[in-house]
């Protein structure tokens, strides 16, 4: 079985580098990819540096160079829902494109035509992440994320972007790496550590908690990856 795991920032693929200690470094397309051998898993890291256009290129060639027939990402993100707080869990039950706009066509927020607002998870990979959430007696939650090429600092943005998408969380890279994982039909699954409410707090408080909440969500994705085995 070939795995992908993926972040964004090198915070995010640190601690599950760190963990695994052993790997073979390649260079493709301005970036470092990461192989080893995991138990019966052939598994390959990234991060892609941030925004939608590197995370689909990252998450594009795992797929097609590295043969990744699962992916998972693992990384941190603003929260919406007033309930998420610092270190939260929360895995995306679907994701959307915030910043898709062509609604003067009359077309809803983040579609454009032949494809599709929301792009839903895997069901057999939130199983498993619910399972190991139960066996470490951890709290997921579960809810859309939204993405786009913004840090979102800001709370009538913020506030917008969970009206328009009912979303609960907010980042830069989840939904492009579902978009290419469901046109090239890779199951996936995408976790997020809170590290900031998206306020005017945000920038602050990203640079604060930037690793530990990396941290948080890239423990959890190791223990997701032996329920897998
Ligand atoms: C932010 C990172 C990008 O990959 C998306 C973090 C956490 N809080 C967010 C928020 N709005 C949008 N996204 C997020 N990630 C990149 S900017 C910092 C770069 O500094 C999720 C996320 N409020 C690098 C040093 O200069």
């Amino acid at each position: 079985m070939k795995i992908a795991i993926m972040g964004a920032m090198v915070e995010e693929i640190t601690p599950l580098l760190e963990k695994f200690g052993h790997y073979e470094t390649t260079q493709f397309a301005d970036n470092k990819f990461y192989t080893l051998k995991y138990k019966n898993i052939n598994l390959t890291i990234a991060y892609s540096k941030i925004g939608k256009v590197n995370a689909a290129l990252t998450a594009g060639i795992l797929i097609n160079r590295f043969g990744a027939q699962k992916l998972l990402f693992s990384g941190v993100a603003g929260a919406v829902d007033e309930a998420l707080h610092i270190g939260d869990l929360i895995a995306a039950s679907s994701l959307a494109q915030h910043d898709l706009d062509i609604t003067v066509f009359g077309h809803p927020y983040g579609f454009v035509p032949e494809s599709k607002v929301f792009i839903k998870s895997d069901e057999k990979l939130l199983k498993i992440a619910h399972e190991t959430a139960d066996a470490l007696g951890l709290t997921l939650k579960e809810g859309v994320i939204a993405t786009g090429d913004q840090f979102i600092c800001d709370g009538a943005k913020k506030e917008w972007i969970k009206e328009t998408f009912n979303a609960s969380a907010i980042e830069m890279e989840g939904a492009a790496v579902a978009f290419v994982c469901e046109a090239l039909r890779v199951p996936f699954f995408i976790l997020r550590s809170i590290s900031d409410a998206a306020d005017a707090q945000a920038g602050f408080d990203f640079n604060e908690f930037l690793q530990s909440s990396s941290k948080i969500s890239a423990d959890f994705i190791a223990a997701m990856l032996d329920r897998m085995v």
